[in-house]
């Protein structure tokens, strides 16, 4: 049987959603805990696990793959043949599934980033200056924009590509999850936003994980 190690921390976004799949398809993996910052700098980690110096990192019988889409991905064609985190069979509606993970990864990712940096993790865990508070309006309000851009795309459906979960509902939550902690901002202004997050974070697995990132969010602060 394959082995599977998993290289993570539960406050990271695309390790819960690499978690979640794993977790979801019911998957046998040891896991390692990875200090951001600190492990995934040293020598160790960049030479052993990720050059790029990033978490997630999954082992498959020696051999290393990094980036969250690509291991959910890899661990769906290996193990989902029943089509439980992402479709199966049309090659269409796996697009569907498979464009709205890369858009977590880009450009979500990307605009919750660009305000969470400068404005929480920064100040928080680099030892970086705070950002002026003009400066902070103007990232939150690109973020607000952001929710409304998704709040269009997902439009009248229960989740991103229709009536089902996939692995990019799970992606754009724990996205959202982390700028709304962080930036302590709610999703209010987006209704159909606010309630399919509200619906992802009832899934068991995303509670799990969720709960799991609180207490560990918790632990970092004291
Ligand atoms: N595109 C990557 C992003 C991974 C990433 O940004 N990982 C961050 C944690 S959320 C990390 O490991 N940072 C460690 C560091 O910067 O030292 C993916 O989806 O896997």
């Amino acid at each position: 049987m394959t082995k599977l190690t998993f290289h993570g921390n539960i406050v990271s976004q695309p390790v819960r959603t690499t978690l979640w799949t794993l977790r979801t398809l019911g998957l046998e993996h040891d896991y390692k805990h990875v200090e951001l910052f600190k492990d995934t700098r040293s020598e160790e980690f960049t030479s052993k696990v990720n050059v790029f110096g990033q978490v997630p990192a999954l082992d498959v019988d020696g051999t290393l793959i990094s980036q969250s889409n690509t291991i959910i991905r890899y661990l769906a064609n290996e193990h989902d043949k029943d089509g439980i985190i992402l479709p199966t069979g049309d090659h269409l509606e796996r697009a569907q599934a498979e464009e709205i993970l890369d858009i977590a990864a880009t450009s979500v990712r990307f605009n919750m980033l660009k305000a969470i940096g400068p404005i929480a993790i920064g100040p928080l865990f680099l030892g970086r200056e705070k950002i002026s508070e003009e400066e902070e309006k103007k990232l939150i309000e690109e973020v607000q924009a952001t929710f409304g851009k998704l709040n269009t795309k997902l439009g009248d459906k229960t989740y991103f590509t229709g009536d089902k979960l996939t692995a990019g509902d799970v992606h754009i939550f724990n996205e959202i999850q982390t700028a709304t902690a962080l930036l302590k901002i709610d999703l209010s202004d987006h209704s159909q936003l606010n309630t399919w997050y509200e619906k992802v974070g009832q899934n068991e697995v995303v509670a799990e994980l969720s709960k799991e990132m609180f207490e560990a969010f918790a632990a970092l602060s004291k």
